[in-house]
C-alpha cells in the first residue's frame, strides 16, 4: 500500500512532498533466467569486504596481468584501481569473444529512415573494422597517451571508432554530435588533440544534415585559441559517397574510406595497457562556463560497466539490448559500448529521433529486431507517452528488462512505462549515475529487490551511498529529511580526474566533506555528488534532483520534481517544468510550463485544475506564480528540457544561446506568450 509520506518543513529542510509508492515485484519468469538472484552479494561486496570484493567484477574481464594492488590510494582522492594490472579494452569487448560468437551480431545499426536497411554488424565484422580502422590511426602517428576528439553521430563508425583507439591506448573524447562546431573546439583545445574524426553528414527528422560543416568551425575556433588541428578524418555516411556540401580541405581533410583501402587486411595487436591508463574523456558541464573533461580509466571503468551491465541490465550473450540515449553521453559510453559488447550481446544503436516519422517507431524497431532489453531516459518516456500512449500495444516485442536513467521519473510515468511499454512483463531498474562515476551508483537488483516507482533504489552492491545535510550531519535512514547525496567509498567505475584540472576535480567533488585534506585514507574523502537525496526507511534513495534544482519559496524547499510530478497527475498533461522566479515577498515563487498530450487545448479552466493538483498534492506552498500552457518545451538535442531557458524568459533575462537546442525557434514563442 502507498503511504504519504508527511513532513514538516523548516528553512533548514528540504521539503519532502512526494509520495512514497508500493512495490512491484519481477516476474519469476524473469528472475529464473537473471544473472544475479544471490542476496548475499550485498553483504559480499560490503564496507567489511571494501575494495577487494570488486576482484569479483574485474574477473568478467580478461587480464594479460592481474594487479599487484587493488586500489592504490597514495594520491587521494585520485584513485588508481587495479594497480600493476594490464588490460585491453579492445580485446576485451571484440577479440575474445571471437571463438564462441564471431557470427553473432555485435551492432545492429538502424538508419533513421525506414528505406535504408538495418546493417547487422557481427563480431567478426567488428573486428576486421576495428583492426583496419586501428592500423590507420597508427599510420596517422597516433598512439597511447595521445587523445583524439570525435564529432560522431549514432552510427555504427563511431563505435568502430572508440575500440580502435582503445585498441591502441589512444585516449578518445566524443563529443556530442549534436553539440555545435564551437563546442567540439572547446574540448579540442583543452584535450590537446591533433586530429578531429567525423562524419560528412546523418539524419536528423528526416534531413540529411552537413556534419562537416561543424569540423570547419571547430578546426576555425581551435585555432583561435592556439591549438592546429593537423588533420580531420571523415567518415562517410554513404561509403564511397560525399553526403555534405562543405568543402573537403585539401591536405587537411580525408576521407576515412579512401584511405582505409591501404590498410584492407591489417591485423593490430591490442596495446596491453596499465589498469589505471586513461581510456577516454567525457564532458560534462558544471557551474563554471568551462566543461569538465571527466578522466575514466581502463581497468577499473571496464570492470565496473561489464559488472553493472551483467547483474544490472541482466544482459546475456544471446539478449537483443537498446539503449536509446547518445553514445556522445556517458550513458551510451558505458551501456551502449562498453558494457555489452564486454557482455558479447548484440547492442542496438538508432540513428534517429525515435518518434520520426511517427510515434510508432521505437517500438517498430524492438519488434523487428526482436529487442528484450529496453533503456531509456524519463524524458524519452514522456515524450513517447505524449505523441503515442496506446502505440506500445500494437506492436509485437515483449521487453524482458527496462532501465530508466537521467533525471527522476514521476510515479505517473513510470507507470505508464511499466504497464504499457513494459506490458507488465518487464522488470524496471531506475538508475541514479553520473558522467563522473562511470556506471550506476543507486539502483536495485531486479532480481533481487522489489521495484518503487520513483526511487532509484539502494545503493550498488560496493557502494555506499550517504546523506549529509548542510552542516556536515548525518541523516540518518528513514529520517524523512533530505540532504546532500554523497557516496563514502571509491569504486572502480568513478573518474580519477578533471582533464589537467585536479584542483577543481578535488574542490567540486571532495572539499565540502572531506575530513582531512592530507589525508590518504579514502574513509576521509567522501564524494558529493551535487544532488539532493532521502532516503526512506527500507533504505531505498529518491533523488530530488539537484541541489540548485531546489526552489526556496516563503523558507519552504521545494524539489522542482515534485511540483512536475504533481502537474502530471493531471491526465491532459505531457509534460511539466518549474522554473524558479524572483519575487519581491516569498522570495523565490515557481512558475509552472506544461506541454499538453496531443487532443488537448489550453484553457483557463485546465491552468486552474493544475494549480488544483499541486494544491492537492502538496500543498497551497506549491502554487505556482504562473501556469503557462506551451506547444513544446525547450529541449536539448539529447532531450532533457532546459529549464534555465524557461527561467531566463521567466526572470526577463536573456536567455543566452540557444542554437544548441533541438527546437530553438520555440524560445521566442514562448518569450512573447509570457512575457507580453
Ligand atoms: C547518467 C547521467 C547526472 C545527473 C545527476 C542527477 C540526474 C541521473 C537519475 C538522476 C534521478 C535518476 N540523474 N540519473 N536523477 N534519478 N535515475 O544522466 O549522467 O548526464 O552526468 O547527469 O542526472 O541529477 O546528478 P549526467
Amino acid at each position: 500500500m502507498a503511504e504519504r509520506e508527511v513532513v514538516e518543513t523548516s528553512e533548514a529542510q528540504i521539503a519532502v512532498h512526494w509520495q512514497e509508492e508500493g512495490y512491484f515485484h519481477s516476474s519469476p519468469k524473469f528472475i529464473a533466467q537473471a544473472n544475479m538472484t544471490d542476496a548475499s552479494i550485498y553483504e559480499r561486496f560490503s564496507l567489511k569486504n571494501f575494495p577487494n570484493c570488486y576482484k569479483e567484477y574485474a574477473d568478467l574481464l580478461t587480464w594479460y596481468k592481474y594487479w599487484d594492488n587493488i586500489l592504490d590510494t597514495s594520491d587521494a582522492p585520485c584513485y588508481k584501481w587495479f594497480k600493476g594490472g594490464l588490460i585491453n579494452a579492445s580485446y576485451n569487448c571484440i577479440d575474445r569473444h571471437l571463438p564462441l560468437y564471431k557470427n553473432k551480431t555485435a551492432i545492429h545499426f538502424v538508419p533513421e529512415l525506414e528505406t535504408d536497411k538495418t546493417e547487422h554488424i557481427t563480431y567478426q565484422e567488428l573486428y576486421v573494422r576495428v583492426n583496419e580502422f586501428a592500423a590507420l590511426l597508427k599510420d596517422c602517428g597516433l598512439k597511447a597517451g595521445d587523445r583524439v576528439t570525435l564529432h560522431l553521430p549514432m552510427v555504427g563508425e563511431l563505435p568502430v571508432t572508440m575500440l580502435a583507439c582503445a585498441r591502441l591506448g589512444i585516449i578518445h573524447s566524443q563529443v556530442f554530435g549534436g553539440f555545435s562546431g564551437k563546442a567540439a573546439a572547446d574540448r579540442i583545445v583543452d584535450s590537446q588533440s591533433d586530429i578531429l574524426i567525423t562524419m560528412d553528414g546523418y539524419f536528423r527528422g528526416g534531413q540529411l544534415l552537413d556534419h562537416k560543416e561543424k569540423a570547419d568551425i571547430a578546426v576555425a575556433e581551435a585555432a583561435k585559441e592556439g591549438r592546429k588541428v593537423k588533420k580531420v578524418l571523415v567518415w562517410q555516411r554513404y561509403p564511397g559517397k560525399y553526403s555534405a556540401k562543405t568543402p573537403m580541405v585539401e591536405g587537411r581533410d580525408f576521407f576515412v574510406n579512401d584511405l582505409l583501402k591501404k590498410f584492407y587486411g591489417a591485423r593490430v595487436e591490442p596495446v596491453q595497457m596499465p589498469a589505471e591508463a586513461p581510456l577516454f574523456l567525457m564532458y560534462t558541464s558544471g557551474t563554471t562556463g568551462k566543461p569538465k573533461g571527466c578522466q575514466h580509466s581502463t581497468g577499473g571503468y571496464l570492470a565496473y560497466v561489464t559488472g553493472t551491465s551483467k547483474y544490472v541490465q541482466d544482459i546475456h550473450p544471446t539478449d537483443v539490448y537498446w539503449c536509446m540515449a547518445d553514445i556522445g553521453w556517458i550513458t551510451g559510453h558505458s551501456y551502449i559500448v562498453y558494457g555489452p559488447l564486454a557482455l558479447a550481446a548484440s547492442s542496438v544503436i538508432f540513428e534517429g529521433i525515435p518518434t520520426y516519422p511517427d510515434a510508432g517507431r521505437a517500438w517498430r524497431i524492438a519488434q523487428d529486431l526482436d529487442v528484450n532489453i529496453f533503456h531509456t531516459a524519463p524524458t524519452t518516456i514522456r515524450g513517447l507517452r505524449k505523441v503515442g500512449p496506446d502505440e506500445p500495444k500494437k506492436y509485437n516485442y515483449h521487453f524482458k528488462h527496462m532501465t530508466t536513467v537521467g533525471e527522476p521519473i514521476e510515479p505517473e510515468v513510470w507507470k505508464w512505462y511499466y504497464h504499457e511499454v513494459g506490458k507488465g512483463e518487464a522488470a524496471i531498474v531506475d538508475t541514479w549515475w553520473q558522467t563522473e562515476n562511470g556506471g550506476f551508483l543507486c539502483s536495485t537488483l531486479p532480481a533481487i529487490k522489489p521495484m518503487k516507482p520513483g526511487s532509484a533504489g539502494p545503493g550498488m552492491p560496493g557502494i555506499h551511498p550517504i546523506i549529509y545535510d548542510n552542516d556536515g550531519n548525518v541523516i540518518p535512514q528513514g529520517a524523512g529529511k533530505a540532504g546532500n547525496i554523497c557516496i563514502q567509498n571509491p569504486w572502480p567505475g568513478m573518474f580519477q580526474t578533471i582533464w589537467g584540472d585536479r584542483d577543481r576535480f578535488v574542490k567540486t567533488y571532495f572539499e565540502r566533506y572531506c575530513k582531512n585534506p592530507k589525508s590518504k585514507d579514502w574513509r576521509d574523502w567522501p564524494y558529493l555528488a551535487g544532488d539532493a537525496a532521502v532516503q526512506a526507511e527500507d533504505g531505498y534513495y529518491r533523488i530530488l534532483g539537484r541541489i540548485d534544482d531546489v526552489i526556496n519559496v516563503s523558507g519552504h524547499r521545494l524539489g522542482t520534481k515534485e511540483l512536475e510530478s504533481a502537474a502530471l497527475t493531471v491526465v491532459e498533461v505531457a509534460e511539466a517544468a518549474v522554473v524558479p522566479v524572483k519575487d519581491d515577498i516569498k522570495g523565490v515563487v515557481p512558475d509552472l510550463y506544461v506541454a499538453l498530450k496531443p487532443g488537448f487545448k489550453a484553457s483557463v479552466e485546465l491552468e486552474k485544475k493544475i494549480v488544483n493538483a499541486l494544491v492537492k498534492e502538496i500543498g497551497p506552498i506549491a502554487k505556482p506564480r504562473k501556469v503557462w500552457i506551451v506547444p513544446d518545451m525547450p529541449k536539448t538535442r539529447s532531450g532533457k528540457i532546459m529549464r534555465r531557458v524557461l527561467g531566463a524568459i521567466s526572470n526577463k533575462k536573456d536567455v543566452g544561446d540557444v542554437m544548441t537546442l533541438a527546437n530553438p525557434e520555440i524560445v521566442e514563442e514562448i518569450t512573447k506568450m509570457v512575457q507580453k
